[in-house]
């Protein structure tokens, strides 16, 4: 009786403590969550990336394209955060678990890094080459920071 009064509530906890983690998240499942931060992130490195064959040199300097590559790496930078939710530290990820242990500097981080998409974004639409390469540099190290101190080396 003593064990199954011990399985009962064992169970019922477990339930609660992921009917809990599932409430925080709009997530149906943890690997979604990675799986949607992860396209996001890509996403958002490849728009990135194009603007960098510019300012590069690699590729002609098109206004309305550079602008746009901006727009969408912009908005690609607000999606990740709410995708890292507690439960989503362990599978396909990378993420280290300081993102857990200290969520404040990892959103700190994280909202810097979405400030400097958003004046990439600015300065793209603004059509001043000069100043899309320098705010280009300033984003580039934001995404480094967070790599840096929250991504596992490969
Ligand atoms: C990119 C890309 C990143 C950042 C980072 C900047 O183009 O995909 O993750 O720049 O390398 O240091």
């Amino acid at each position: 009786m003593q064990l199954l009064t011990k399985l009962f509530l064992g169970t019922t906890l477990a339930v609660s403590v992921s009917g809990d983690v599932l409430a925080q998240s709009p997530f149906a499942r943890p690997e979604d969550a990675i799986k949607y931060r992860q396209s996001a992130l890509f996403v958002m490195g490849q728009h990135f990336g194009r603007i960098g064959a510019v300012v590069k040199g690699e590729r002609a300097y098109d206004k309305e394209e550079v602008a746009r590559n901006a727009s969408i790496a912009e908005q690609m930078s607000s999606l990740h955060w709410e995708a890292f939710a507690p439960g989503t530290d362990k599978g396909n990820t990378r993420a280290r678990p300081e993102i857990w242990s200290n969520p404040a500097k990892f959103k700190s981080a994280a909202d810097k890094m979405e400030l400097e998409m958003n004046k990439l974004a600015v300065a793209a639409k603004a059509g001043e080459l000069n100043a899309v390469k320098t705010q280009f540099g300033e984003t580039g190290k934001a995404c480094k920071a967070c790599h840096d101190d929250f991504r596992k080396k490969e």
